[in-house]
């Protein structure tokens, strides 16, 4: 055998074993281990998988290939859980334990409510990843978690509890950290153990953790590049040694009690030459802005708003050529902007700026450098004050929001050619006048927001898309005709619509079958005349209808009671006449609102009324109603108790843009409930009709009525004597009627009670003594037999009857008028209030909630809170 043969065999067996091996590699990829495979069965029985999401888990097959498991292909071992987003819920069997390989588990985004973290997952000790964000687990995060020596990315963002956190130094290869939602007021020690930490640490989140303090653990963590401490309540100045963290590329301290000058603040953070994204908004930062900012060339988001910022905006933003979204909306700045401002601003995308006092001077023939999907200029003053005509560049943008700018002239033409993807366009109350030209718009779906301007002359046409469109209080005239009878083939998106406030007239065209998507329909306060239209009866989704204050007459036709849905139902100051239907009360079961004031409706007050017991607000005044009042008021069980779980946001838009009100009458005035306020009012308004009988005492069952009226009719007998259970009242008529006997003396319990009114009567005795009663006019008293302060008649035969009422520290309140009025209804209203908006808050897309400014629900949201407490 030569030398030659021996290599030429060794070359070829080296190459079948090559061969063979790569082949074994790539088919004999190892099978799962049967007890892996057993204890997958396991994991998979005592989890509940609505979707059947793990239908291939199943028969003999390779569970290497089953739906989220990942093998080590050499070993056959499992090696990866990928079970995101699968809607799980039920337990998690420890059969877990038996893949001691598992290095990579997923679980986030599933639904264990309820649940606690099983403590077993601390003796996966292969575990490099673990994710359990949103996924709904509650309670105490185990400290054997400890125990997982490889982990590097830790993700528990949730709604935890914590002790203590000593366990997390047990994690000496952690990487990234995640506990944001998790409570650590508990936590003492968590202050030092954040020290502990290891210098690895590139990514730490902790908001909303409830943190008084800002973790100094942190200036150890040397390689970190992302900070995230939003919603915490960390009051300090912004510490030194951040700025030693020369990764950080992500700043974010928004929703905190930062305090200190932003000059030296944002001065000092330009040695984090790596920062992309600073988020500092919603903070106590005051003092000017300076021309340090240049030095952050390569910002890419920044969010000042919501703080104290006050003076000019420097020329030096300019400088930012890097950046693309930049928020400064909420504060005080004032001052000119000008063109200069945006030389280099190649890259800006989104500019926020609502809420300041400053103005815009730009030449009309402009060319700004950047292509914008976001302008966002509430309040700002335009200089020219006219629509600006370099936004014919700005091709790519999606919101457009100016309201309250001052700027006149009319809707010019190019409006919707630049801009046909539009999805959202604020320009109300400004001056703008003229026609509106004809929207058409292209994009996917749209909100159009032109109320309170001086427009005229016809309606314009909407492409079908369009979601969201409010015309009112301008001064549009002619028919609705061609509006919604112009192709009438075409499904149309709009689903709120509002024109109330204007001079349209005609009769309201039979043709809304085309327009089933509509939620809210408002015509209220223009000339409309004719009948309810047919048609109206396909609007199936219809929630809220207004049709107020017009030249309607005829009666209430049957089918609308097709509408189920509706919760607001507003035909008053009409002519409407004939019986009250039945059928309000049988098909009709979602209505809060229901106001049929001032028209021609005759008869008695159906019982099926009754029915209602979701009704807040009941006004029938005005008209000629007779026979008694039902007993069966007692029905009306949301005004028997705090039911505002579903308060008045379904109708929302998909931006939040809320256009939703009601009127309700008290103390002698019409006021005018927006918004979330109007979940809130509770009224019964049966004035001026000719309704005889007694009040009936199932009347004081209706506790939380604020407003209680119902004077000129015939009613007869006593004032119910528990009337004083009424303890929320604010204001009660029960004028020009019969009523006779004493006053029930618990009226004097009615501490809230700041507008009373039993003139014309026939009451004797005296009037009941408390500082309540007698601090009322005497106009409220005359035209009775009465005696006693505040009159001036002495009742001479003091028989004792009336005990005197220990003198009550509240004076009645002024709170119903003036939106304040729910402060009256006491801490426990309160909490429910918060707890319906936290809970809305909290449902909504975090994404949306803390990503997106131009978000109007939290926008408005806010709005309410800041305006009102
Ligand atoms: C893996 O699963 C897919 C479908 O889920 C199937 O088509 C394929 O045959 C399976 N392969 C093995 C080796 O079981
Ligand atoms: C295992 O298989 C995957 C693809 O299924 C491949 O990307 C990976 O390189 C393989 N690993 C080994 C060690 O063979
Ligand atoms: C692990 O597997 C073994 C053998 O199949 C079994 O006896 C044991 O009960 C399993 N452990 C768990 C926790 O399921
Ligand atoms: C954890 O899972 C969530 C949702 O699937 C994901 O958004 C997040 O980035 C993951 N966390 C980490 C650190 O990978
Ligand atoms: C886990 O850690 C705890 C201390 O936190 C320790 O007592 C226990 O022995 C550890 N368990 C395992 C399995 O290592
Ligand atoms: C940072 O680490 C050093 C030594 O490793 C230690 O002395 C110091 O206390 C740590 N600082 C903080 C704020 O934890
Ligand atoms: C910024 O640095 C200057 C001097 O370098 C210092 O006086 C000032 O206090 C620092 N500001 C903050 C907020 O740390
Ligand atoms: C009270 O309302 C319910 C539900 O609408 C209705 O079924 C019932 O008949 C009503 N009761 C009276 C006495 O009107
Ligand atoms: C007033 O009450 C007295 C008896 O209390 C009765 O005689 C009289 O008719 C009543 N007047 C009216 C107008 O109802
Ligand atoms: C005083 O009140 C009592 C009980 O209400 C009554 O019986 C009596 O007649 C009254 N006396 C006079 C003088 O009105
Ligand atoms: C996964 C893989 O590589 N499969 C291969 C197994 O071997 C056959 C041929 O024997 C190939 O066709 C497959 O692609």
């Amino acid at each position: 055998m030569n030398m030659g043969s021996t290599v030429v065999r060794f070359l070829s067996i080296a190459t079948l074993f090559t061969i063979s091996l790569l082949l074994c590699n790539a088919n004999l990829s190892a099978p799962c281990k049967q007890n892996e495979r057993q204890a997958l069965l396991k994991f998979k029985h005592d989890l509940e998988d609505p979707f059947n999401q793990l239908s291939s888990w199943a028969g003999e097959g390779d569970c290497c290939n089953w739906t989220g498991v990942v093998c080590n292909n050499l070993t056959g071992h499992v090696r990866e859980f990928h079970l995101a987003e699968m809607s799980f819920s039920g337990k998690i069997n420890p059969s877990l334990l038996n893949l001691t390989h598992l290095s990579y588990l997923d679980l986030s985004i599933n639904n264990f409510q309820g649940m606690q973290i099983p403590s077993f997952l601390g003796s996966l000790k292969s575990l490099r990843y673990l994710n359990l964000s949103d996924s709904m687990f509650v309670g105490l995060i185990p400290h054997q978690l400890g125990n997982l020596t490889s982990l590097q990315v830790l993700d528990l963002s949730g709604d935890l509890e914590v002790e203590s956190l000593e366990w997390i130094s047990g994690l000496s290869q952690l990487q990234h950290l995640d506990m944001s939602g998790a409570n650590l007021s508990k936590a003492s020690d968590w202050l030092r153990v954040t020290n502990t930490l290891p210098s690895l640490v590139e990514s730490f989140h902790m908001s909303a953790c409830g943190l008084y303090h800002i973790p100094g653990g942190i200036a150890n963590m040397t390689n970190l590049k992302f900070l995230n401490l939003r919603y915490n309540s960390i009051s300090s100045t912004i510490p030194k040694w951040l700025y030693r963290l020369r990764h950080l590329q992500s700043l974010i301290l928004s929703y905190n009690y930062f305090h200190g000058e932003i000059s030296s603040s944002l001065g000092n953070l330009t040695s984090l030459c790596k920062l992309t994204t600073l988020h500092m908004s919603r903070n106590n930062l005051n003092g000017q802005l300076t021309d340090k900012l240049d030095h952050f060339e390569k910002l890419r988001h920044l969010d000042l708003s919501y703080n104290s910022i006050s003076g000019p905006l420097p020329p030096s933003f300019g400088n930012l050529s890097c950046l693309e979204t930049l928020s400064i909306s909420g504060n005080i700045l004032t001052g000119v902007v000008s063109q200069l401002h945006f030389t280099n601003l190649r890259r800006l995308v989104e500019f926020y700026a609502s809420g300041n006092s400053l103005t815009l001077e730009t030449t009309p023939h402009w060319l700004p450098p950047f292509q914008l999907t976001d302008l966002v200029l509430n309040d700002w003053h335009l200089e020219p004050s006219e629509l600006p005509m370099w936004l014919q560049s700005q091709t790519q943008l999606r919101v457009l929001s100016m309201p309250n700018t001052r700027i006149s002239g009319t809707i010019p033409t190019w409006l919707w050619n630049f801009s046909s993807q539009l999805e959202y366009i604020d320009l109300s109350e400004n001056k703008l006048y003229g026609e509106v030209p004809h929207i058409f718009l292209n994009s996917q779906s749209s909100e159009i927001l032109m109320g309170s301007n001086q427009f005229n002359g016809s309606l314009p046409l909407v492409s079908s898309t369009v979601w969201t469109l409010d015309l009112s209080n301008s001064s549009f005239s002619g028919t609705l005709f061609h509006f919604f009878c112009n192709n009438k083939s075409e499904p149309k998106a709009l689903s709120i619509l509002h024109l109330g406030n204007n001079l349209l007239s005609g009769k309201i065209p039979d043709c809304f079958r085309n327009w089933k998507n509509l939620e809210t329909l408002n015509l209220e306060s223009n000339n409309l005349i004719g009948n309810i239209p047919r048609s109206l009866g396909y609007l199936l989704s219809l929630k809220s209808l207004h049709l107020r204050n017009n030249h309607l007459h005829g009666e209430l036709p049957p089918y609308l009671k097709k509408c189920t849905y509706l919760t607001i139902l507003d035909l008053s100051y009409n002519k409407f006449l004939g019986k009250i239907p039945m059928w309000i009360g049988s098909s009709l079961s979602h209505l809060r609102v229901l106001s049929l004031r001032s028209n021609q409706f005759h008869g008695h007050i159906p019982y099926k009324l009754c029915d209602l017991t979701s009704l807040q607000i009941l006004d029938l005044a005005h008209n000629n109603l007779s026979g008694r009042m039902p007993r069966c008021l007692y029905n009306f069980t949301a005004m028997t108790r705090f039911d505002f779980g579903s308060a008045f946001y379904n109708n929302v838009s998909s931006d939040g843009y809320i256009i939703e009100n009601a009127n309700v009458v008290t103390k002698g005035r019409e006021v005018k409930y927006g918004r979330l306020l109007l979940g809130m009012v509770i009224s019964l308004d049966l004035s001026d009709n000719i309704i005889s009988g007694e009040i009936p005492k199932e009347l004081t069952s209706l506790i939380y009525l604020q407003s209680v009226n119902l004077s000129y009719n015939l009613l007869s007998g006593r004032i119910p004597p528990k009337i004083g259970d009424m303890r929320w009242l604010e204001s009660l008529d029960l004028s020009m009627n019969q009523l006779c006997g004493q006053i029930a003396p618990s009226m004097s319990r009615l501490t809230f009670l700041s507008a009373l009114n039993l003139s014309y009567n026939n009451l004797t005795g005296e009037i009941p003594k408390s500082t309540q009663l007698q601090s009322f006019d005497q106009s409220s008293f005359i035209g009775n037999k009465l005696c006693g302060p505040p009159l001036e008649v002495n009742c001479s035969n003091t028989n004792g009857t009336v005990p005197p009422v220990a003198d009550q520290k509240h004076g009645g309140s002024d709170l119903l008028e003036d939106g304040w009025f729910y402060l009256s209804l006491g801490l426990g209203f309160l909490f429910g209030f918060w707890s319906v908006l936290g809970s809305l808050l909290l449902n909504l897309p975090w994404s949306i909630v803390f990503s997106r400014f131009q978000n109007s629900i939290v926008k408005k949201l806010c709005g309410v809170i800041v305006e009102h407490f």
